[in-house]
């Protein structure tokens, strides 16, 4: 039988485990990268398992999320990965150099090899056919001292592209149509795997932006071939020996299709508080918009910029909008430096932002009260822009750039004739900007360097027999990393201190939960459906487990977060009827008795509800691995062991 290219890159790096989906499998980690916002701990922990040098082919640390100086703090940790980097044989990214994913994709990314990253954009390397996947902090650091990166086996979903985009039509609605199909926890198990004769139409950086927001599916990952497209892109990178050709077998067996006309797809936008609340924009209708960004690692590559620039070019920006834009990495912003386009964009009224992740993690920009913002970003939860009442809408650079020029949102189709962009034979290479590791006698005297901000971490027990705590929080479905720990510019610089972090936690939901729970001294949390979808942050598992979270019991998780709830020895379970979340009520008295020999037999396990005097059966989707995981009390406990 014939391969998918999923199936293709999983053999190839296959450690252990059988491709039969639902399974564990444990793959080869060829790349590694992280960024300053989940770096901290990743190299922290590197630090803490003592290992020498990095073991990948190939590890890069970037700085791109922390990028305001309002104190010592992020600074500091600049300093603290930039030394760990160099003693340990990792790349360094300077500050300026660009978005990791961007700079990636052009720089590092080669297809057919695997790619895991401490932030859950890192599939955007799937557009130049790699196999790339966000991770846990921890899981990054295993894998750089050479461990194995384990994933639960996903379904492919073939995503079948026919016909061509229409003029004003982006790559963006591209992955807006298949969110609005799928939903935010459509892909969770899943990889998404473009095919279809309307590949060839889509440059790279288009791929990219596809397969960058399919993080907002739950998917594990998405890929696109690697073709001639994939290879003029290389090659205009001065990259052609990193191709190689990677495509699916004509008989190929998917789990599933979609089928996606390109030719058909309008503009469309992603209306607040989530990714997939997707229309398109004539429905919509002209709302009156107070800001507009551009950028962020969806929409932030030389394509995007010149289209941009192309719209403004000789107008000006609406008077009653600020329009920012982030140019996605150096190679970037000194190209349209050079040819003019900046030069466009500045004469517009364009606020520019320097090549970081800026307002999208909410590090500054953020909107006025109750404001209407339009971003070319991927994620729209409630509160991530920094202030809490804004409106969110996820839109395409044309979209956004034709709205920051009339004030309200506006279909680009309106503007008339279409600029057609082509990306240039070759991109300007100038890789001054990161560091080149030092060599492992020079390394013997690099000092790692600590700012007083970074605290040791919190240390997990292992497994105890019963487990008996309070519903100290019950909350619905779909809840993100961004509700369990917040990021924005007040708090993200306190990344590396997690009992300052602790203060924050959930309070997009309800600011008395780390009181409340620092009374009681341990906690069940109770979820809805797709509990922690989003950032790959390990803090949304480090912190609760800080603060005395024992379990968290849901309807269904997202497939990071669970992986950073095991790894901090924090106990997952589902309902086995899902109505029985509805019978749970926050503060109840809860009991998992016997919890522990339940899991170590694989029983069932059941939840007293000591308050009511019922009990409701969980199940739990944990490998043998995992479960000595959970018993050892985390993955850190549970390395040490076994080392
Ligand atoms: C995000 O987009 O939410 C982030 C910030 O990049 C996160 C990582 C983090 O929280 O540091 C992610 O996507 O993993
Ligand atoms: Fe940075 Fe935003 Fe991309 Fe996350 S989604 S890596 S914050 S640009």
């Amino acid at each position: 039988m014939g391969m998918t290219i999923a199936q293709k890159l999983i053999k190839s790096h296959l450690v252990s485990g059988d491709m039969t989906a639902g399974h564990e499998v444990g793959l080869k980690i060829d790349q590694t990268l992280t960024q300053d916002a989940t770096g901290t701990m990743a190299y922290l922990e590197l630090e803490a398992m003592d290992i020498d040098r990095v073991k990948t082919e190939l590890s890069v640390a970037y700085i791109d999320h922390n990028t305001l100086q309002t104190g010592f703090e992020n600074a500091d940790d600049h300093r603290f990965i930039q030394s760990v980097a160099k003693k340990r044989g990792v790349y360094f990214s300077r500050p300026g150099n660009g978005i990791c994913h961007q700079v990636h994709l052009e720089r590092f990314g080669k297809p057919g090899k695997t790619l895991i990253g401490s932030d859950s954009h890192t599939p955007t390397g799937g557009g130049i056919g790699m196999l790339a996947m966000g991770a846990g902090g921890l899981d990054v650091a295993v894998a750089m001292g050479g461990g194995t990166y384990y994933i639960t086996m996903p379904k492919i979903v073939k995503v079948n592209l026919t016909g061509k985009l229409s003029p004003w039509v982006a790559a963006k609605d591209v992955i807006l149509e298949v969110l609005r199909i799928m939903t935010v926890k459509g892909g969770v198990g899943k990889i998404i795997e473009y095919g279809g004769e309307g590949v060839s139409t889509l440059s790279v950086p288009e791929r990219a932006t596809i397969t960058n927001m399919g993080a907002e599916l739950g998917a594990t990952t998405s890929v696109f071939p690697s073709d001639e497209v994939t290879k003029a892109f290389l090659k205009a990178q001065g990259r052609e020996e990193d191709w190689i050709e990677l495509k699916a077998d004509e008989d190929a067996v998917y789990d599933e299709v979609i089928d996606i006309d390109l030719s058909a797809l309008a503009p469309l936008a992603a209306q607040p508080h989530m990714p997939d609340r997707v229309k398109s924009v004539t429905e919509i209708g002209k709302i009156k918009v107070d800001q507009v960004c551009i950028g962020s690692c969806t929409n932030s590559s030389l394509l995007d910029m010149m289209k941009v620039a192309a719209i403004l070019k000789g107008k000006t920006v609406c008077p009653s909008v600020s329009l920012s834009i982030a140019p996605g990495s150096k190679q970037v912003l000194n190209m349209i430096a050079q040819n003019g386009a900046l030069s466009d964009m500045i004469d517009a009224g364009a606020r520019i932002l320097e090549s970081a992740c800026g307002p999208c993690i909410g590090m500054g920009q953020s909107p006025n009260s109750k404001g209407i913002s339009l971003r070319t970003f991927n994620r729209n939860f409630e509160g991530r822009s920094g202030t809490a009442d804004a409106g969110i809408y996820l839109v395409s650079p044309e979209v956004a750039a034709a709205s920051a020029l009339t004030g309200y949102l506006t279909d680009p189709r309106d503007l008339g004739e279409f600029p057609e962009i082509t990306l240039p034979e070759e991109f300007i290479i100038n890789d001054n900007m990161v560091a080149v590791p030092a060599s492992p006698d020079e390394a013997k005297d690099v000092e790692v360097m600590y700012g007083p901000n970074i605290k040791p971490f919190p240390t997990s027990e292992p497994m105890t027999e019963d487990i008996t705590a309070k519903a100290v929080l019950k909350v619905g479905d779909d809840i993100t990393t961004d509700h369990i720990m917040p990021a924005g510019a007040k708090i993200l610089p306190y990344r590396s201190n997690i009992p300052y972090l602790s203060q924050f936690c959930f309070g997009v939901c309800d600011k008395t939960f780390p009181e409340r729970i620092k009374e009681e001294g341990k906690g069940i949390i109770i979820g809805g459906a797709n509990y922690g979808q989003g950032s790959s942050r390990e803090h949304a598992a480090l912190v609760p487990l800080y603060l005395g979270v024992k379990a968290v019991i849901t309807k269904s998780f997202a497939r990071i977060h669970c992986a950073n709830l095991i790894n901090a020895g924090i106990l997952p379970l589902n309902f086995v009827n899902p109505d029985d979340y509805d019978k749970i009520t926050q503060g109840d008295e809860l009991s998992l008795e016997g919890i522990k020999n339940a899991i170590i037999n694989s029983a069932p396990a059941v939840l007293k509800n000591i308050t009511t005097g019922e009990s409701y059966e969980l199940k739990y989707d944990l490998s043998e691995r995992q479960k000595d995981i959970i018993l050892a009390g985390g993955l850190l406990n549970y390395t040490k062991k076994s080392m």
